[in-house]
């Protein structure tokens, strides 16, 4: 669907549920939480909904929202490519949703009807966009919501996905109200002393090999429970590995369960993450993808590490 035919869209509805991703992130919350502003600004009733409650991380997006008492009548997905990703306490409505808003080119349409723009860095950028087409205000809590979309899923405008579209998104947005220092730094900068910890604990593991091209971290339920630290610290970990001068292939391998591990892969341009990815049933992005391998940690490693020697083309035992 286009621009047009979403506003119609929200015109002609009411009583909107919106739903975000579970494991939310900057831009499935600051889309939601923009989106349900701007549907009460049009004296719609709107409430947002995520399978968990909403992480406290990002509050400063839901300062001063409420939820609304109604029936939900229209069902509205954000940054959502697949229903998988709904999560349990709101895999109720698969099959029921009426619009889906997402950027993820692996989308699998399964909403009614779709705005999906590939090219956008954001969802939030696309919802920016399409305020400003429409000629729909922007207030000042709107336009934080969606410049915190668009830097966080741009990695503070860092990643390749951003686009001077994403710039000018921002540019534009900075001139309202709100305190984007403040937010980069939330988003960016600070992290708990349990994090640090963690992440202290993580490089000194961290394995090389290959002519130090290819770097990995193993993380153990164990170590995990040493630690002492919440489950949430040990998120995002995966970008850690690549941050090393010379490594172009950044493997984070971290316990599921007894003999299940989860494989975060993160590559520079020598190296498809998503089609390495593939090779063990799994996929992503071009430069982040994931999968999930069986076995203990020594054999998982080994297989890894043999599918990485491949692709280098070097021999498996450097
Ligand atoms: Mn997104």
């Amino acid at each position: 669907m286009d621009f047009d035919e979403l506003k119609e869209f929200f015109e002609t509805h009411d009583k909107f549920l919106i739903l975000t991703h579970k494991s939310p992130d900057g831009d499935t919350l600051g889309c939601g939480f923009a989106l349900c502003s701007m549907l009460r600004e049009m004296d719609k009733q709107a409430n947002v909904v995520n399978s968990e409650n909403f992480p406290v991380r990002y509050n400063f997006l839901y300062d001063g929202y409420y939820q609304q008492d109604f029936e939900p009548e229209t069902i509205v997905a954000v940054d959502i490519a697949d229903e998988q990703l709904l999560g349990s306490r709101l895999m109720q409505y698969a099959g029921k949703i009426d619009v889906c808003i997402d950027h993820h080119v692996s989308n699998k349409m399964f909403a009614k009807q779709t705005l999906l723009d590939a090219e956008a860095s954001a969802a939030c950028l696309i919802l920016y966009e399409f305020m400003r087409a429409e000629d729909i205000p922007i207030s000042d809590h709107e336009a934080a919501c969606l410049y915190t979309g668009i830097a966080t899923d741009t990695g503070c405008f860092k990643y390749e996905n951003t686009t001077p579209k994403a710039h000018m998104a921002a540019a534009d947005l900075m001139r309202f109200n709100f305190n984007f220092v403040k937010i980069n730094r939330k988003m960016f900068d600070i992290k708990s002393k349990d994090r640090l910890r963690v992440e202290q604990m993580m490089t000194a593991e961290m394995e090389y090999y290959f002519d130090d091209r290819c770097s990995v971290i193993c993380l153990t339920t164990e170590m995990m429970k040493e630690s002492g630290a919440e489950p949430a610290e040990f998120d995002g970990l995966a970008s850690i590995p690549l941050t090393v001068d010379g490594v172009v292939c950044g493997i984070t391998i971290k316990q599921r369960h007894e003999k299940v591990f989860k494989l975060s892969v993160r590559t520079t341009e020598e190296m498809d993450a998503s089609a390495f990815c593939r090779k063990f049933g799994g996929g992503g992005h071009i430069r982040a993808a994931g999968c999930e391998i069986e076995g203990t940690l020594d054999e998982v490693k080994a297989k890894v590490l043999s599918a990485v020697s491949e692709v280098l083309g070097v021999s498996a035992d450097e």
